[in-house]
């Protein structure tokens, strides 16, 4: 077993019988926020950290379409912005990749890879255009604001 600091993220990485994980805390999204107060304060798990080749496919996944939600079939978020999208605002379905990541055998690998790209834990985690928008609240919050439309348009333009 090896320990490093993570320069970066003020973290700890681990190799242990050939995998890579993250010494990570129990509230996830320290990293970013309070790495330091969260690290005193948390529990520390072990995270498995995804290979760079997911984070890659991940990228392409996200930029194959205008599109782009990970989404979890019980999650009422989840189904409130695939409502939004695809029957509020009537976008066609084929313009977006939607992947229910607890239906697939590799979506919690998915699932890291999108908080290793863009810092969000949970879902739905939703791009438009290659544009990180966040969860379901940001996207209703971008639609209450009149925003929305347009972004949709001019990406599926
Ligand atoms: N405020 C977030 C809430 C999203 C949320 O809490 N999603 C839950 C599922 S319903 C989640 O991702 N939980 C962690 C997980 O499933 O890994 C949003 O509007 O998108």
């Amino acid at each position: 077993m090896l320990l490093y600091k993570d320069r970066r993220y003020v973290t700890w990485t681990v190799w242990a019988k050939g995998e890579r994980y993250c010494l990570d805390c129990c509230v996830g999204c320290s990293r970013y926020m309070f790495p330091v107060t969260a690290r005193l304060l948390a529990r520390p798990v072990f995270r498995r950290m995804v290979s760079q080749q997911t984070v890659t496919q991940v990228k392409e996944l996200i930029g194959e379409k205008p599109i782009f939600v990970a989404s979890k079939t019980y999650c009422p978020y989840c189904r409130a912005t695939l409502k939004t999208l695809f029957k509020e605002l009537e976008i066609p379905e084929s313009e977006a990749v939607v992947l229910q990541l607890d239906e697939m055998p590799d979506g919690p690998e998915i699932q890291e890879a999108l908080f290793d790209i863009n810092g969000q834990k949970t879902v739905p985690n939703i791009y438009i255009k290659g544009q990180h928008i966040g969860g379901n609240d940001d996207l209703q919050t971008l639609k209450k604001a009149g925003k929305l439309e347009g972004l949709l348009k001019e990406a599926i333009a």
